[in-house]
Parts: structure tokens; C-alpha cells; sequence
């Protein structure tokens, strides 16, 4: 039986298996620039992250009605439980989709179609969490939030994504006001290839709850201390850093200074059908490269809990 976990850094999108990419394609009428799934599994060899940003956002081409988000969302679902999720806050990009034409009601609606009996189906609770794409200007993302009015009761929170150096976070510190002003909380991605002054101005500009990623927190003592005092969560994603050349290989994974360091940590998938694995094969594949225990991989899973934004339980700030 795999740890019960919660997923709070997951891209909808990043979920897109080759084989469900070929048959929204077939399905929309969609040319893809690669003969079959395995010639297309064979463009997965990232430098870094824009390399795989190109692939993700080009494969998108596909995903066009409300029946493809949900078909999207179901598999993530179905393949989530089986690793033990109960609970997954999922971010999505809508910028990459309005850039196509697609509407956000589009990709909210048929998201949500899958979410809506997810509990019921999958055991797992869920929220949505609206990413803006930090390459695009400030504007574009105040004018994503407000096409995104009429769904917010869907929708928990704010996140930043997409391509980081060259775009600090306080290039969206108005988009971050109205959020807050609104009701919804706040996470950004930083320090994933920026530098960790990204992770301080995301926490004093933006007011971030949780910082995506985080990884390169530990050049800089004062921001962990900070950090650590301040019990501010960590997504971090094991195997994607691999993928994108973030680290090395697995056993050099700053996961376990983190954790002794007193952060609070929790694993997570980040683009599973792109970085090979889910969140479950990330505990066991960083479990294994790094020797954790069974009670440090549980103590991970337990943040998962802690650092959601579960309504009436009790948070980690406050536990
Ligand atoms: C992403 Cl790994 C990563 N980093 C930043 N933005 C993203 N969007 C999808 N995956
Ligand atoms: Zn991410």
C-alpha cells in the first residue's frame, strides 16, 4: 500500500501521455510532428527547462473541448490513486490555452467535470490553482484573472510558472494584490532555476504561502532560517530536477539537507508523463537514492497534509 499523500505541484498539462496525445490529435484533426508515441517518447531528453517548456506547450495543439480536459484530469486521477493521493491541488496554465483559442471556461469546465466526482471515483479531493506564465507580461495576467472571475469557486489559489530567469516575481506583484484581495491564496514557482533572491522577493513581494520548487533555498542561510521559522512549505519534484538538469543525478538531490535542515518538505510529480514518474514512483526512486527511511518518507507524505490548503484541518503554519 503506498503512503497516503497529497499532490501540491502538479501541471495538468505536464499529465499529457504520448498515447492519449495521439488520440486527442486523431480525435481533433491535430497533425503531430512525430510518426507514433514512441518516436514522440524519444523528444523527452530535456537540457534544461526551456527545452521542455517548447515540447509542453507545443503538445498542447491537442487538447481543444471540454471533453479532452476531462479526459486529461480523469487519467491523472485514476493514475493518482493508485499511488496514494487523497488530496491534489492542480495548477494550470489557461494562457496557453486562450493563446490557441481555447477558452478558460473550455479547459475550467472540462477540468472540473473530472473533478467533480473525484472524491467519489478516486478518493481524491481536489482543488484547482490558475498559474499565470511568467514570460507573458503583467497585463496578460491581470486580464487571465479576470476571465477567470466567473469560475473562481472552482479555483483555490494563484501560482507562477513557465520560463523563470529574466522574470522575478515582482513583475507580478499587482496581479498577487487583486488575488489576495479576492480570497485566493498564493504560491509561485522560484529558486527552481533562479536564484534564491527570486524565493525572498516571491515571499515579500507576492506574499507566496508556499514556494514551488525551492531548490536552490540552501545557498542562502538567512532565507532557509527564514524559511525554517516561518514553517513556509516546499514543493519540490525529485525527478523533474533530474530531468531538467536542476541536479545532476538523483543521489546528489539537495532533498535530505532540506529535511535536516528543518525545512518543511514535501515531494511531488510536476509533470509526470514528461519527467518519468508520478508522485509515488518520486517518494521511491529519491526514497531509494537517497536511503530515506520509511519514517522520513512518511514524514514527507504528512507535510503533503500540513502544507495543503485543506479547509478546517489544521495547517501546518498553525500546527
Ligand atoms: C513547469 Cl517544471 C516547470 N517549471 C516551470 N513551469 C512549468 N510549467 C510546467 N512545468
Ligand atoms: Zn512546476
Amino acid at each position: 500500500m503506498p503512503l497516503p499523500k497529497a499532490e501540491l505541484h502538479l501541471h495538468i498539462e505536464g499529465t499529457l501521455e504520448p498515447e492519449l496525445a495521439f488520440e486527442l490529435a486523431a480525435r481533433n484533426g491535430v497533425r503531430l510532428p512525430y510518426a507514433d508515441t514512441e518516436e514522440l517518447r524519444k523528444a523527452y531528453l530535456f537540457d534544461d527547462l526551456q527545452s521542455f517548456l517548447d515540447l509542453y506547450y507545443s503538445l498542447m495543439a491537442v487538447l481543444r473541448t471540454e471533453d479532452d480536459f476531462e479526459a486529461l484530469a480523469e487519467a491523472y486521477l485514476a493514475r493518482s490513486a493508485a499511488q496514494g493521493v487523497r488530496h491534489a491541488e492542480i495548477f494550470f496554465d489557461p494562457q496557453a490555452h486562450t493563446a490557441r483559442g481555447v477558452p478558460i471556461g473550455t479547459v475550467v469546465e472540462g477540468l472540473g467535470r473530472a473533478l467533480d466526482r473525484s472524491q467519489e471515483r478516486h478518493g481524491i479531493s481536489t482543488g484547482l490553482i490558475l498559474c499565470f506564465l511568467r514570460d507573458q507580461s503583467a497585463e496578460s495576467a491581470l486580464e487571465t484573472l479576470e476571465a477567470a472571475r466567473p469560475y473562481l469557486d472552482r479555483i483555490v489559489g494563484i501560482g507562477l510558472d513557465s520560463a523563470e530567469v529574466g522574470h522575478p516575481p515582482a513583475k507580478f506583484r499587482e496581479v498577487y494584490a487583486v488575488a489576495d484581495s479576492l480570497g485566493l491564496r498564493k504560491v509561485a514557482h522560484a529558486g527552481e532555476e533562479g536564484p534564491p533572491s527570486y524565493i525572498t522577493e516571491a515571499l515579500d513581494v507576492l506574499g507566496v504561502e508556499r514556494v514551488d520548487h525551492g531548490l536552490r533555498a540552501l545557498e542562502d542561510p538567512s532565507l532557509v532560517a527564514r524559511l525554517v521559522r516561518d514553517r513556509i512549505p516546499l514543493t519540490l519534484c525529485p525527478l523533474s530536477n533530474v530531468r531538467l538538469r536542476a541536479v545532476p543525478e538523483l543521489s546528489a538531490h539537495p532533498l535530505r539537507r532540506m529535511m535536516d535542515a528543518g525545512l518543511v518538505c514535501t515531494v511531488n510529480s510536476d509533470d509526470p508523463a514528461y519527467f518519468g514518474g508520478y508522485v509515488g514512483d518520486n517518494f521511491d526512486a529519491v526514497g531509494v537514492a537517497l536511503g530515506l527511511s520509511f519514517e522520513e518518507q512518511r514524514a514527507l507524505a504528512r507535510n503533503s497534509f500540513l502544507a495543503a490548503f485543506l479547509e478546517g484541518e489544521e495547517g501546518v503554519r498553525e500546527g
